[in-house]
């Protein structure tokens, strides 16, 4: 066994030690590693997760883990490593997710969706030794990308593929051992695992997260919620995201004992046959998922029984829609406001009909900092007024990896992140989201970096200038619309789009409408005046300008 003064740490941003020591004197930081979350009911026979046909128990679940833990630890993996992984919401990805922390391997989930580009660049920041991907996705029906990634990533040692047949059963043959005493986890302290930043940047950010902030916000967010042992949660949002992992996502019901049913994604009438079939308790969806589930309530006969909560986050939820939730899904609602970097707010379960329709809650921890303040003067704003919001807390990191240069502007020097969200506080301290000031289309919760699109367009050599800015949707809230200045006036939309998909950028980022422009409008000092062009487009779309097609 390696001691904890002896293995390799991952590098990240410590929070000043003055507030470590508060939070672990307020037993806020446990000094608990995340596979806890699991080992504590090691004994109990309860269904941890359904994933089609297969129910796994928790003591299965500990033991499974335990075992490909050892297998990884003895092919020569442990900690100070990382581990790229890839998966859909299949029951594998909790058992590796659970099986690199008890080995003290660091993973980066990256969400199914994401393509050649997207896990080139985390591979790169990374470096890691360990590739965990399905053979289900294009990039990995065959060994090209692995190849390319072995370029990128000279120390990858390790690749797991899944395939549609592979079982964690055979997993667990894969590494063929069945002793646990092999592995030592890192200190609680130390980096668990990297959350993806939505980002504003050119290059996708990685977010270090440490066992002990991780884990706290986790408990948190399941006594807001009220978990126990009884609590069923469809995970139908990808099971990678900040939000259905630990808000309180399946983290969360696997702390309380409850159990976790896979759904591959939010498709209303499989979900619905889901939660019938599993009882399920309660769900987390994105506002534009909800309209299609409204929709399809709709022709239904009798509500969903044992649905009690659908959480609502992600992206802004009109107060019009949030009042049908009850009626129609029959169901209490639940919004969420969160971020993959720390901070999630919440409508707490008994709060007024009010509240819960019109605002996104109010942090879960007394120990949550915030500062909403005027983007233009840094005055603080007072309530009722809108400002940009800052925060720093128990499990609010404290710097992207590797990423000097942007971690001194997405920090005050107090070490208060700025979200880059535009919110309004309210007289009881309830947060409503009322905009932003990054640069990133939310786009039905996924959130777009318009730099990284931008750079990606200007690379193509008929184009001299790009711009991606938000229109708004009815069913997204936001889609993106991308103008360009090209000397070839017969430019089409159709051939830049799929120049950006050879480029490898996942389909989600793929700009939703182009436009060709003879120049785009500049700010004083020269950078595009997005706001300038945004009014633009929006006077265009009234008198129906006709969009590059
Ligand atoms: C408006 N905008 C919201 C909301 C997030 C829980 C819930 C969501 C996320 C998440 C998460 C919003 N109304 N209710 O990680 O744990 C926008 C804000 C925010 C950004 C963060 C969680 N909820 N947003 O969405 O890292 O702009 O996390 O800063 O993907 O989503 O995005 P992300």
């Amino acid at each position: 066994m390696s001691g904890a003064d002896t293995y390799r740490r991952i590098e990240f941003t410590p929070w000043p030690e003055a507030l470590a020591q508060s939070y672990r004197a307020q037993g806020l930081w446990a000094g608990k590693p995340l596979s806890d979350i699991i080992d504590r009911h090691c004994s109990s026979e309860a269904t941890a997760l359904i994933c089609g046909q297969r129910h796994i128990s928790y003591a299965r679940f500990s033991q499974l883990t335990d075992q490909l833990a050892a297998g990884l630890s003895a092919s020569g993996l442990g900690p100070g490593d990382t581990a790229l992984v890839q998966l859909p919401n299949i029951a594998e990805f909790y058992l590796l997710f659970f099986a690199l922390l008890k080995a003290g391997i660091a993973p980066v989930n990256a969400l199914y969706s994401h393509q050649r580009l997207e896990l080139t660049a985390y591979a790169a920041q990374l470096k890691p030794s360990l590739l965990i991907a399905s053979r289900g996705h294009r990039l990995f029906s065959d060994d090209v990308f692995i190849e390319e990634l072995q370029e990128i990533a000279p120390p990858l040692r390790q690749t797991v593929l899944l395939s549609e047949q592979t079982q964690i059963e055979n997993l667990a043959d894969l590494v063929s051992i069945n002793r646990a005493d092999h592995f030592a986890p890192v200190a609680a302290s130390e980096v668990a695992f990297f959350q993806l930043s939505g980002g504003s940047t050119g290059t996708p950010k990685l977010i270090p997260r440490t066992h002990d902030d991780y884990y706290y916000s986790i408990r948190r967010s399941a006594e807001i919620c009220e978990l126990s042992a009884a609590s069923r949660y469809l995970c139908a949002l990808p099971a990678a995201h900040n939000y259905p992992l630990s808000s309180p996502g399946s983290l969360g019901i696997f702390y309380a004992g409850g159990t976790v049913v896979m759904a591959p994604d939010p498709e209303p009438l499989h979900c619905f046959s889901l939660i019938e079939q599993h009882a399920v308790t309660m769900t987390a969806l994105v506002p534009s998922a909800v309209t299609l589930w409204l929709q399809a309530a709709a022709g239904r006969q009798q509500p969903l029984q044992t649905l009690k909560l659908l959480q609502v986050g992600g992206a802004s939820f009109a107060p019009a829609l949030a009042q049908q939730v009850p009626s129609r899904l029959g169901c209490a609602l639940q919004q969420v406001f969160g971020m993959a970097e720390g901070l999630v707010n919440y409508t707490r379960l008994h709060d007024s009909a009010e509240k819960i329709f019109t605002t996104q809650g109010y942090p879960m921890s007394d120990a949550d900092e915030i500062r909403i303040i005027d983007p233009e003067t840094g005055a603080m704003a007072a309530d009722g007024e809108t400002g940009m919001l800052l925060t720093r807390g128990p499990y609010t990191f404290r710097g992207y990896y590797r990423a000097a240069e942007h971690n001194a502007d997405a920090f005050t020097a107090e070490g208060f992140y700025s979200s880059g969200d535009l919110v309004r506080r309210d007289g009881d301290g309830y947060l409503t989201v009322v905009g932003r000031v990054k640069d990133q289309i939310n786009r039905g919760g996924e959130k777009i970096a318009a730099e990284e699109i931008e750079n990606l367009l200007l690379k193509h050599p008929q184009i001299s200038a790009a711009a991606l800015i938000s229109v708004a949707d009815d069913r997204l809230g936001e889609k993106s619309l991308a103008c360009v200045v090209s000397r070839d006036p017969a430019l089409k939309a159709v051939a830049l789009r799929k120049y950006l998909r050879t480029l490898g950028i996942a389909d989600y980022k793929l700009p939703d409408k182009f436009r060709l422009l003879k120049t785009l409008p500049l700010t004083a000092v020269g950078k595009t005046d997005k706001k300038t062009l945004r009014r633009m487009m929006a006077e265009q779309a009234k008198v129906g300008d006709e969009a590059l097609s």
